[in-house]
């Protein structure tokens, strides 16, 4: 723990059990680390995932062996996905008794392994303080580190051993992939930059306005951006839709691509007839920088090789352009604009609300600017333990966390955590009590459910409200749109977490 907090740790989302109390009581005896109790795995795990992809530092989790980890393994994914730098802490039963097979005893190196970019069974209680720093170095490229540390040896006497700081390759550009790059886009008629990674910045953006005066590309990111800045005063950005037809429709238009930290754009799931891959044959496509690589070194080098003017055309960057707040009954559309006109300048959104949330990105162009999180991976129950992490490393910013009704029933526990660290999320609960996206893909999928299926999709009878207030947030059921805007106007101007569920 003490090298953990060398390395700069100040938060552990943790959810122990008997084989992590020595390091639990190690946090007692290193002051600087915040614990934070998440009442399910997802949520720590999720949590940590939210933390990361705001400070862009390496977040702490602490889980409790094999169990504890699959319980949380779907945020990591997530996690994976956003390559989030975060470092997951899993117990061991002690070397002496694994052989014992005691009931929690799992194949934990396997777990791991199926989302960690690093990982490491701690061998030796010398070792100890190596192998954290070891991690969180792992970490700091984006990627999941996972350190699993049997129990005796968490009760062991530690060594101060001395902590090799973990060196990293920093990866640059190699000067003539950054001129083909600027000589494919100076040529072409209608090309696009595909702006990924972890975190796409208000100064990465700048940069790519830049880019795009200089030579007329368009911009672009993926499907699930981790964390991108939106808003008045940046310019616009259009996102990959998850639709392949719209998406294909969209990318059509475009003779070639160059992407900077993003992958190729593939559909989400495969149909038949549709391509898996969006890019066409004819298109050129070109691939300058990974997820690992600095994206804004990357931009600048390509700005600096385009010639790309200092000051920015004004017609370049959206100017404020808020929604009208409607009246009536809520609808998916209502509910986007509402949210839209009220969000205050610096909130951070995070938006897992799946079918409602659908044209919330277009509407958001020339609103204040915020900071949009997404769900990256595709499994649901993200949205919660998301902004939980993000109101921890970023307690002066409003959050909303945008939350479509089912997804968000997977770790409602966040709530939980919120009331008792005093958060300030405003969660806003999308009530249309079904799995509606399912039933779109029953309808792609040509046939209108039957019983069976129906009954799979249908969440009638879940009070948000009773949730809510049971773990301590208050909350309270709007249904139309003028009721939203003033409980959402309220909540937003209060201190600590606040819930609405928004019945459709
Ligand atoms: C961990 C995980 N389990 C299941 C799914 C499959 N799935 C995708 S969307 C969805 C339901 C979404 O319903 P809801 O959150 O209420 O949003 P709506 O479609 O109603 O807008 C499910 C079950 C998934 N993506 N991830």
């Amino acid at each position: 723990m003490k090298a953990a907090k060398e390395a700069g740790i100040e938060v552990c989302f943790a959810n122990p059990g008997t084989t992590e109390l020595p390091l639990v009581v190690a946090l007692d005896t290193v002051e600087g680390i915040r614990p934070v109790l998440g009442l399910f795995e997802g949520v720590c795990t999720g949590a940590a995932d939210g933390y990361a992809r705001m400070l862009q530092k390496p977040a702490m989790v602490l889980l409790h062996l094999g169990p504890g980890l699959a319980n949380g393994i779907a945020n990591l994914h997530n996690a994976r996905r956003a390559h989030s730098k975060v470092v997951t802490i899993v117990g061991e039963h002690s070397t002496w008794h694994r052989a014992s097979d005691p009931p929690l005893a799992m194949d934990i190196e396997s777990l791991a392994q199926t989302v960690s970019g690093w990982q490491r069974t701690c061998c030796s209680a010398d070792l100890l303080g190596q192998d954290m720093a070891d991690a969180i170095g792992a970490a700091q490229i984006g990627q999941i580190a996972t350190l699993i540390v049997p129990f005796d040896l968490q009760t062991k006497k530690c060594w101060n051993s001395a902590v090799i700081p973990y060196k990293q390759d920093k990866r640059s550009v190699s000067k003539d992939a950054v001129k083909a790059a600027a000589a494919l886009l100076r040529d072409s008629k209608k090309a696009a930059l595909v702006l990924g990674n972890k975190y796409i910045g208000r100064k990465e953006l700048m940069v790519a306005a830049r880019i795009k005066q200089a030579c007329g590309c368009d911009l672009i990111t993926e499907n699930f951006p981790a964390h991108i800045e939106r808003g008045a005063g940046l310019p616009d950005v259009s996102r990959i839709p998850y639709l392949p037809e719209m998406a294909i429709d969209m990318l059509s238009k475009y003779e070639m691509f160059v992407f900077v930290g993003a992958k190729e754009p593939v559909s989400f799931f495969g149909y038949e007839g549709i391509p898996p891959n969006f890019l066409k044959e004819g298109q050129r496509k070109f691939h300058l920088s990974d997820y690992n690589q600095d994206l804004m070194e990357v931009l600048d080098i390509l700005a600096d090789e385009l010639d790309a003017p200092k000051i920015i055309n004004p017609d370049i960057l959206t100017s404020l352009k808020r929604p009208e707040i409607p009246t009536g009954a809520l609808n998916p559309e209502k509910i986007c604009s509402v949210i839209a006109a009220l969000q205050p300048e610096g909130a951070i959104v995070v938006e897992e609300a799946v079918t409602t949330g659908l044209m919330y990105y277009p509407i958001t162009s020339g609103v204040l600017p915020f900071s949009l999180l997404t769900l990256t991976g595709g499994a649901i129950g993200q949205g919660a333990p998301c902004a939980m992490g993000a109101a921890i490393a970023c307690p002066d910013r409003p959050i909303i966390n945008f939350q479509a009704d089912g997804a968000g029933m997977y770790t409602l526990q966040a709530l939980w955590t919120e009331a008792r660290e005093g958060l300030n999320v405003t969660t806003l609960i999308c009530s249309n009590r079904s799995y509606d996206i399912l039933k779109l893909e029953y309808g792609r999928l040509g046939v209108s459910p039957g019983k069976c299926a129906s009954h799979l999709t249908d969440l009638a009878g879940i009070d948000w409200v009773n949730l809510g207030k049971g773990m301590g947030v208050p909350s309270v059921k709007v249904t139309t749109a003028e009721e939203l805007a003033t409980e959402l106007g309220k909540a937003l101007n209060e201190q600590g977490p606040n819930l609405i569920q928004m019945v459709m």
